[in-house]
This record gives C-alpha cells, structure tokens and sequence, in this order.
C-alpha cells in the first residue's frame, strides 16, 4: 500500500497554488534526444551552444529574446498588416502604443535592439567621448565603441557579487560617475546609459529612487540620460515588490514613471514586449529625433518601417500592452522564480536574488578547479547540454570579449550560464526537469577539465567561437 501523500508544490511551501493568466491553444512539438546523440551534435557546434540546430535541442533556455508565445489576439493582428511602403497604419499603432505605456514622443522603428543601438550611438557619441552605463550589453557596448565612445561601467559595487541579495542591484553608483564628471567634464561624456533592468548582472533592477536621483545629476551637469528599456516591465515588478510606496501602483504607471526622469529609450520588444521580431527609439527631444529618422534610412528602412513588415509593428503594438499587465508580469516572474527556489534550496550557486528572465549559475563556484582561462561558463553550459538536451548561455570572458586598448581578454568577475527562460512557453514540469538536470551537473562538478577556444572570430566572438574539450 502507498502509504505517501503528494503535495502540489504550493502545498509544500504552505501557500495556494496559482497558475498561468493563460491556457494553451497551439502545440509545437520537441524532439527528445538520447546522450549519444548530442555528443555528436555538440561537437559538430564547437562546444558552443550558439552553434547547435533547435531540432538538437530539447528545452531551450538560450534566450528569452524573440522566443516568447504570441497570444492569439497579436496572432490575429498579424493578419491586419498594412504592408506600405510608407505610412503603414500599423506604424501609427505601434507609435501611439509606445507614447501610451513609455511615454516617449518621437518614435523611430528599428528592426531590433540592435539597431536602435547603432543608431543613437552614431547621433549622440562623438569620438573620444565618455559613455557612462550599469554594467555592460555585448551588443549596446559594442555600437558605442564603434561610434568612437569610451565604455566605462559605473554600476555599484555589489552587482558584482553573486552571493549579494541586494533588492537594487542594478542602481548606478552616483559617487563613480560623479568623480567621472569631475575627472573628464560632462562635455566629455555622450551620455548615460541607464539599462532597466541590468542583464549580465542576472536581470537585476534599477529602483526608482536612483533614477530619480540619476535624473538630478545629469541634469546639472548638462547630461543626457537615455534608458534601454528592453526589460523596463521586469523592472517596474521589482519596484512594485521591494520600493517602499509602490506596492499599490500598476506595473504600466511605474514603468511609465520611470521613462518620465529620462530622455529617450532603446527597445529590444524581442523581449517584454512578446514579439519575434522588433525594436523601436524614442526620444523626447525633436531634433535630435530628426537626426535619428534621417538615419534610420540608410541603414534599417523607411522611418514608418524601420526594416519591419506591418505585421511585425501590429503584433507589437499590442503586445505592448499585454506585456504592461500585473498578472501576465506576475506569472513570468515567478516561472522565473520558481526554477530559482528549488536551486536555492539544494543548494546551487547562483546570482542572487533571482531577476527577471533569468537563472544565472555561478560556473566559477560549480567549477573551482577551472581557472577563467580554461572557460567555466562555457563548460557548463556543455555540460548541461550533454545531460539533458537543454540549451543555456554562457555570459563570462568569451562574452565579455577582448579590451579594444590592449587586445587582452576582458575577465569578468561574473563567469555565469544563463537559463533563460522565454515567456508563455514552457511548463512548470519542463522547469522540474531544468532543475534536476542543474542538480545532476552539479552532482558531477568535479570531474570537469574545461575548454580551450579553437577559433575566434572578432566581433562578439560568443556567438562563433569554436572549443575544444581540455
Ligand atoms: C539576450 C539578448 C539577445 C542577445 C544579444 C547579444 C548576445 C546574445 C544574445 C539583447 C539585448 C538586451 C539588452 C538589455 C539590447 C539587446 C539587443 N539580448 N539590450 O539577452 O538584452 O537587442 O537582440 O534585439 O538586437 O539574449 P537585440
């Protein structure tokens, strides 16, 4: 006789159970793989997990960009695409949706982050000048160095710790930028470059009392302040969570509050925003908006397209507003979180707390006996990979590439792998395998030799490089 009684996982942590603001009409079908096979195919990829096929891959946690679930309402809206050339009415949607929930006037479509990058780095860097931001983006640092800027990091100190439990661990020290100022003149910075929430430091947000404080600052010294807002609403969450005064306030009015102390904003909509593809620029200031709807069209397309199809803006304008409600943020969060806990409690190490879209394990706990040089991170995400078909990134010294000034490797304090986790798409029970395989990998830690990089290419090198097992 079964004498053992189960307990939903609610249950076990003395709460009612909840569940997704969602139910499940379409279905796409994995394939699962047996060891064998991905020993194969992880070797055919370099030992990169950028480099393997989907159809490889099991439960996929290498990005939460561009590989969310579209609801059937923006499914529907992709069949209302007005394919102009010029003057697509879905551009109008999608322009009156970002000035609804962000706030920002002037609107430029790009085709994704990326390109939002390039060009409000080619129109607000001059050469030489200083671009102050919390903690590096591959792509957004590599766009300011392209236009001639200076990276410099002025994010405080305890995002660099994975062990803090900070609630704010993506504010920016005012001290470090201030002696910045004071060292080069704010004539010399472009401007900051305020990311919400921080990415590689595990999804870690900003409070509203330093982006106030950050408003102040620039603004008396004459400086710009622009905000990439790919993952404002997680942001905004955490505001409602943890900021003494916001705990009543809608998600859309505190993240539309924090748009309200900065100049203008970058958009990957790849992530919060539930699209597959898109991006957008908006700014406050109109002639600096003329420089950047002048640009757009040498290198995205026509600024009511920005490289777009109309179907593209359409599923984006309303998925803007399903991505600013309290319940879907809730749900994604705490998918996040959920993962998060049981690798807490067994003990995992782990950037803490848990972010937004994100588990970032801690390669250089799993793996002491790997030096940075030998690639932990790397190695873990193979690992992972190999026992159980999941796919995850590596986010430490081959994503932080090399000192354009000395032509060194970058060694980040943070050697982490990404989990990743894409929005209205996987299950609380894929989240249970995830986590047992983490623990598995963790189980047999000490037999890992490491990595040594075979081929390197020479801009953002994680997405190419090839490996080869020590
Ligand atoms: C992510 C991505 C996609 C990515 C980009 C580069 C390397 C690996 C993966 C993209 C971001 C982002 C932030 C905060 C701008 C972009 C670029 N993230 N800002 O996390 O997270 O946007 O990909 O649409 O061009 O997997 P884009």
């Amino acid at each position: 006789m079964n004498e053992r009684i189960h307990h939903t996982m609610g249950q076990q942590s003395g709460r009612r159970s909840w569940a997704e603001p969602w139910k499940i009409k379409m279905v796409e079908p994995l394939r699962m793989t047996r060891r064998s096979d991905r020993e194969g195919a992880l070797a055919g990829a370099g030992w990169n997990t950028f480099l393997l096929r989907s159809d490889d891959v099991y439960i996929d946690l290498l990005t939460d960009s561009g590989t969310s679930a579209m609801s059937d309402r923006q499914w529907a809206g992709m069949m209302l695409g007005d394919e102009a050339y010029a003057g697509s009415r879905n551009f109008y949607r999608l322009e009156q949706a970002i000035q609804r929930w962000y706030g920002y006037e002037h609107v430029v479509p790009t085709h994704q982050g990326r390109g939002a990058e390039h060009l409000i780095s080619q129109t607000a860097i001059r050469k030489g000048q200083y671009v102050p931001g919390n903690m590096y983006f591959t792509t957004t640092r590599l766009h300011q160095e392209l236009a001639g800027g200076i990276f410099v990091d002025v994010i405080a100190d305890e995002a660099h710790d994975p062990a803090d439990r900070s609630p704010f661990k993506g504010d920016v020290d005012l001290a470090k930028l201030e002696r910045l100022i004071v060292e080069h003149g704010a004539t010399n910075i472009a401007y900051v470059s305020l990311a919400a929430t921080v990415n590689m430091a595990g999804g870690q947000p900003v409070s509203m009392a330093n982006v106030k404080a950050l408003r102040e600052l620039c603004s008396r010294n004459g400086i710009r302040l622009f905000l990439d807002a790919t993952r404002l609403v997680e942001n905004a969450f955490f505001i409602q969570e943890r900021e003494p005064g916001y705990a009543d306030r809608p998600i859309a009015e505190i993240a539309r509050e924090f748009c309200g102390h900065t100049d203008g904003a970058w958009m990957s909509a790849k992530k919060d925003s539930l699209v597959n593809i898109g991006g957008w620029l908006a700014v406050r200031d109109r002639t600096l908006f003329e420089e950047l709807r002048n640009l757009v069209v040498v290198y995205e397309g026509l600024h009511t397209y920005g490289g777009l199809a109309g179907r593209d803006m359409e599923a984006m304008a309303i998925g803007i507003e399903e991505s600013m409600q309290d319940d879907h943020v809730r749900s994604r969060i705490g998918q996040v979180r959920y993962l998060g806990e049981l690798l807490d409690d067994w003990g995992i190490p782990m950037v803490q707390p848990v972010g937004g879209h994100a588990i970032f394990l801690d390669a250089r706990a799993f793996y002491p006996q790997l030096s940075q040089d030998q690639f932990p991170a790397q190695t873990l995400a193979a690992e992972l990979y190999l026992d159980s078909g999941i796919r995850s990134m590596e986010r430490g010294v081959v994503s932080a590439g090399r000192d354009p000034a000395t032509g060194g490797h970058h060694y980040p304090r943070l050697e982490l792998t990404r989990l990743t986790i894409p929005r209205r798409v996987y299950t609380q029970a894929h989240m249970d395998v995830v986590a047992e395989s983490v623990k598995a990998v963790y189980d047999g830690r000490a037999a890992a030799r490491g990595l040594k990089m075979s081929y390197e290419p020479r801009y953002l090198r994680f997405f190419q490089a090839r490996f080869e097992p020590l």
